[in-house]
């Protein structure tokens, strides 16, 4: 067996389910062992092939999201590797234990070493740092020196991905230790550590201090990574009567239930006491900050957020923990103190709650049925909203009307994912790797035009197909950068920009016909005009995607 044969074998005893690649002069011994497998049948990813490298780690973050499973990515040397771009980011603020493997231009001349150098690329394409373009990104990466060496630096690059909190690991795979014989290897995983217990003491005294808060409010965004500790978290809530505020970067708190608080923090400016769960940003201290005096708690995975050079909340107690843990002890710490006394405060307090928030949705329910311009966004997600089938799936990339996704879009934990992080484009670039961990669910990307553009719409459609995993993408096409264009308004009022009545490089006309571009690759689509237009659109594309076709909404809202 040579090495490259050992990393596949390796890969499916991983629980590696599909290899995103896409290939260069360096892969051709790996191209070989996929070939070599199939033919054998023996266990071996499923190569799925990216025409771009965004695309490739984009669609592994999402399947990650659907899934919790460890992925992988095969790129092209140092070109390859850089393509990943602002995949690379998204993947980091999301944790994604994604082994990256990337070809490295081979080091030998001599024709009588297999793999050898014999073109004129090996030569451009060696870089001396090839890992500082991942470096800032990931958590650990290393060089393959020798085939004999290779499992035990896979098996430890997926140790070391998957250890808590998970992240990029990078192997570089130089083309003669690809084709040398493999060595003893390992035969089995490296350990993954449990996730540390929460502390018992400090939950104790976190659930005493929530028990007597007068006005606690919780906190989330990633809590529905594991839709079970929903559950636990809505237990928290009703027994406390306290508000949730869910920035969604996973639907974490249904957002049907009357103690759902939306996304802005508007519940936390009189709050006594707040508990942060896996929340990157917890609230913008510039917009709606909790009291300085209120006390403010956290349970996270990752409470001090080293990615984050400057992230300095003021966390009075935290525990390290997976929520999904944390929160049911939590729950039945309450449970403890449910004196009669304190569950008819708690009880009082909900119906306090509730009203407020009643009235908050009624402000969205209105935005819905209004003809303002500026609520167009609301009334075309609301439409949308209906028109989707209960287990369709979302990616939201909504950019500025992304409060709008929030207020009208409404599914069940594991139903609704946002990137929470800053490179555009991964709700469509990574729709194929949701659509292959769901296969039977309709998957929806829901964009803007400007973050459409930011996929690599011809990559991303060609690869979904040619996966047989194909997306309809929603454009809430506003032939606008608006986000690149409000900080302008906003930061110089009456400034030139707003007296010539144009702001540089954010108008996005002329608008390109993107159902004409899906149509190129065999794909379809539907501009829809108004929200009556939106059911027999979405009907139209939801066929095409049980058909194997890439379809895309233009859904037109007023400019800018
Ligand atoms: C890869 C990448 N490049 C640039 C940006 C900066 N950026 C943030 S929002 C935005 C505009 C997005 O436009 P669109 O998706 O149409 O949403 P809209 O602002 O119109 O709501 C840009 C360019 C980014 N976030 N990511
Ligand atoms: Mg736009």
């Amino acid at each position: 067996m040579d090495a490259a044969a050992e990393l596949v074998a390796t890969l499916a005893d991983e629980g590696v389910r599909h290899l995103f690649i896409n290939p260069g002069t360096d892969t051709a011994p790996v191209q070989e062992a996929l070939a070599a497998a199939r033919k054998d049948d023996t266990p071996s990813p499923r190569a799925v092939l990216c025409t771009h490298e965004f695309v490739a780690l984009s669609a592994a973050t999402s399947h990650f999201l659907a899934t919790g499973t460890p992925q992988a990515v095969m790129v092209h040397v140092d070109a390859g590797t850089l393509n990943l771009g602002g995949a690379l980011h998204n993947a980091e603020r999301n944790r994604v234990p994604a082994v990256i493997l990337a070809g490295r231009s081979p080091y030998a001349t001599s024709a009588a070493i297999p793999g050898h150098r014999d073109a004129i690329i090996h030569w451009q394409q060696e870089q001396p740092d090839q890992h500082a373009v991942v470096r800032a990104f990931g958590k650990w990466s290393m060089e393959v020196p020798r085939g004999r060496d290779l499992g035990v630096i896979v098996r430890r690059a997926f140790q070391v991905a998957q250890a808590e909190p998970q992240g990029l690991a990078y192997v570089m795979l130089p083309r003669e230790a690809l084709m040398e014989p493999a060595g003893p290897g390992l035969t089995r995983r490296l350990a993954r550590p449990q996730p540390a217990a929460p502390d018992p003491g400090a939950l104790a005294e976190m659930a005493n201090a929530l028990a007597d808060a007068d006005r606690p409010v919780i906190v989330t965004s990633r809590t529905g990574t594991r839709p079970g500790a929903v559950a636990s978290l809505v237990e928290v809530a009703d027994m406390l009567g306290c508000p949730v505020i869910d920035h969604r970067d996973r639907l974490s708190f249904p957002p049907g239930h009357p103690l759902y608080a939306g996304h802005d923090g508007e519940v936390l400016l009189d709050a006594d006491v707040v508990l942060v769960l896996d929340a990157e940003v917890p609230w913008i201290p510039a917009a709606a900050a909790p009291p300085p005096d209120a006390t403010v708690l956290q349970i996270d995975i990752d409470p001090v957020k080293v990615s984050m050079p400057t992230w300095a909340y003021p966390i009075d107690a935290s525990v390290t923990a997976d929520t999904a843990v944390a929160l049911p002890l939590l729950a039945e710490a309450l449970r403890g103190l449910a004196t009669s006394k304190r569950t008819g405060r708690w009880q009082a307090r909900r119906d306090q709650v509730t009203a407020r928030l009643a009235e908050m949705r009624r402000g969205w329910a209105a935005l819905a049925r209004s003809a303002e311009p500026g609520a167009a966004a609301d009334v075309m997600l609301h439409a949308l909203n209906r028109a989707l089938p209960p287990d369709a799936v979302v990616l939201e990339e909504a950019v500025t009307n992304r409060p709008a996704a929030l207020r009208q879009i409404d599914r069940e934990p594991g139903r609704y994912f946002a990137i929470g992080a800053a490179a555009l484009g991964w709700a469509v670039a990574g729709a194929m790797g949701m659509k292959l961990a769901r296969p039977d669910a309709p998957v929806i990307a829901v964009c803007g035009d400007g973050s459409f553009s930011f996929s690599v719409p011809t990559a991303a459609i060609w690869s979904a197909q040619r996966a047989g995993a194909p997306w309809v993408a929603v454009i809430l096409n506003n032939r606008a950068y608006r986000a690149s264009r409000l900080p302008v308004q906003r930061l110089y009022p009456g400034g030139a920009a707003e007296a010539e009545g144009s702001f540089p490089e954010t108008d996005l006309t002329p608008a390109p016909s993107y159902v004409d571009l899906a149509r190129a690759y065999g794909g379809d689509g539907r501009v829809v005009r108004s929200a009556d237009q939106l059911p027999a659109a979405i009907e139209h594309c939801l066929a095409m995607q049980s058909d194997g076709r890439c379809c895309v909404i233009d859904v037109q809202l007023p400019c800018g």
